[in-house]
């Protein structure tokens, strides 16, 4: 339904923009995990043979029942998996990601580069018009959706070349994490059932991320839009499908019109770091600015994120800035993607210098922080190396225990200061 009113709303505006559109030059491109799903990186090709064994045939039979429960027809199944045998490449994933490894500087400086800026800002007047007709509709604002797109796929310079069928019944049979990429297989059948997609057109990375927006199968069929109105969701090869997709999934995961993503703040002298969540006018009170000069929303709270704790750059975030984490729940991503977007439209870089940090905490470091809050009852979940809010509010916690500047920030001074107490 929303398709079509969005077809008809903008068919108009498109002709124009239509007529000019091109596809995007292939870059240097960062793939980035899809929604609501860590991207595995492919292993070195050094596995086995890709001969289709009885194993994998028997396999992918256990899932007809489970695809025709949803709606895929038998023609469609065999369609799907004629031919398909396990990739060696993909057999075995890792789980390394680089928006939890790296400092968030160089994070940022990878994923928020002058050349990704530039192109952004081409294709926003390439693309005036659908992006015009793309935030009435949606009510998410064009910087965002051309930032998340950017990042997703490079603008659509970096799709991905694997057939994802083929890479997600490889993963699902590969037994790691197998349940998820089932389900997202069979979603996988699905488009192909609803959206006639045929599968050599269903392109993506090595775990099912496909397109311009790199959408895995389930959040195509939840979330896909039809920006150009031909009556398809071709988030491959159409620019409005994909912005209009891109905005449709931040929708409806609750962007709040006309509320910043947060933006940075400088905080006065003697500034309390113990307090990190208020409302946006109770941190001007405190005496909170914009570094932009801005006045802050009138409504709604901001939440207080220092990436490298009170030495680094600071930022007030909105509720809005939690809706682009349902894209990829890293911060760091999250920061990149509104930094990036206000970039793009001609804001200004960040003013906080970054501080020169120690390497960065290993995975089994942050793990070992993450489980040692856990022991001391500060932090509940699983210890998974992440380091995102709730890490950061148990250190806090932790902090403010032991007397130390509550900056939140896991480093390796928290960590040798939770060693060391009991
Ligand atoms: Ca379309």
């Amino acid at each position: 339904m929303r398709e079509i009113l969005l077809a008809a709303m903008i068919g108009a505006l498109l002709a124009a923009s239509a007529a000019s559109a091109q596809g995007t030059a292939p870059g240097p491109a960062t793939p980035v995990p899809p929604a609501k799903a860590a991207q595995p990186k492919p292993a070195d090709a050094t596995t086995k043979s890709e001969a289709p064994s009885p194993e994998f045939a028997r396999y992918l039979e256990t899932l007809w029942p489970k695809a025709q429960a949803r709606g895929v027809s038998r023609a469609t199944f065999d369609l799907a998996f004629q031919g398909v045998t396990p990739d060696p490449k993909v057999a075995v994933v890792g789980r390394a990601q680089s928006e939890f490894a790296q400092p968030i500087s160089a994070y940022l400086d990878g994923a928020v580069s002058g050349g990704r800026i530039r192109r952004g800002g081409e294709l926003a007047r390439q693309w005036a018009a659908t992006l015009d007709a793309v935030e009435a509709f949606y009510g998410v604002p064009r910087s965002v959706v051309l930032a998340a797109w950017g990042m997703e796929s490079n603008f659509g310079g970096y799709t991905g070349k694997n057939s994802v069928i083929r890479a997600l019944a490889t993963l699902a049979f590969s037994r790691q994490r197998a349940g998820y990429f089932e389900r997202e297989l069979i979603a996988a059948l699905e488009m192909i059932e609803k959206d006639h997609i045929r599968p050599a057109e269903m392109l993506g990375s090595w775990a099912g991320a496909m397109g311009q927006t790199q959408f895995m199968p389930s959040s195509f069929l939840a979330y896909a839009a039809d920006g150009d109105g031909d009556g398809r969701r071709d988030i491959w090869a159409s620019v409005p499908d994909a912005l209009a997709s891109i905005a449709n999934f931040l929708k409806e995961h609750g962007w709040k019109p006309g509320l910043p993503w947060g933006f940075e703040v400088v905080l006065p002298e003697g500034f309390d770091y113990a307090v990190h969540r208020r409302g946006f006018a109770e941190w001007t009170t405190a005496g909170v600015r914009r570094v932009d000069g801005a006045e802050m929303p009138r409504a709604g709270e901001g939440l207080l994120f220092l990436p490298t704790g009170a030495r680094g750059p600071a930022f007030l975030l909105s509720e809005n800035f939690v809706v682009i984490k349902a894209y990829n729940t890293s911060d760091s991503y999250a920061l990149a993607v509104g930094h990036l977007g206000d970039l793009i439209l001609g804001g200004g870089p960040i003013r906080g210098a970054w501080p020169k940090e120690a390497p960065p905490l290993s995975r089994d470091e942050r793990v070992e922080i993450q489980r040692r809050l856990s022991k001391r009852g500060l932090l509940d979940g699983d210890a998974d190396g992440r380091i995102g809010f709730k890490t950061r509010d148990a250190v806090r916690r932790f902090q403010l225990d032991r007397g130390l500047l509550p900056d939140g920030h896991a480093d390796p001074a928290v960590l040798k200061e939770l060693r060391a107490s009991r």
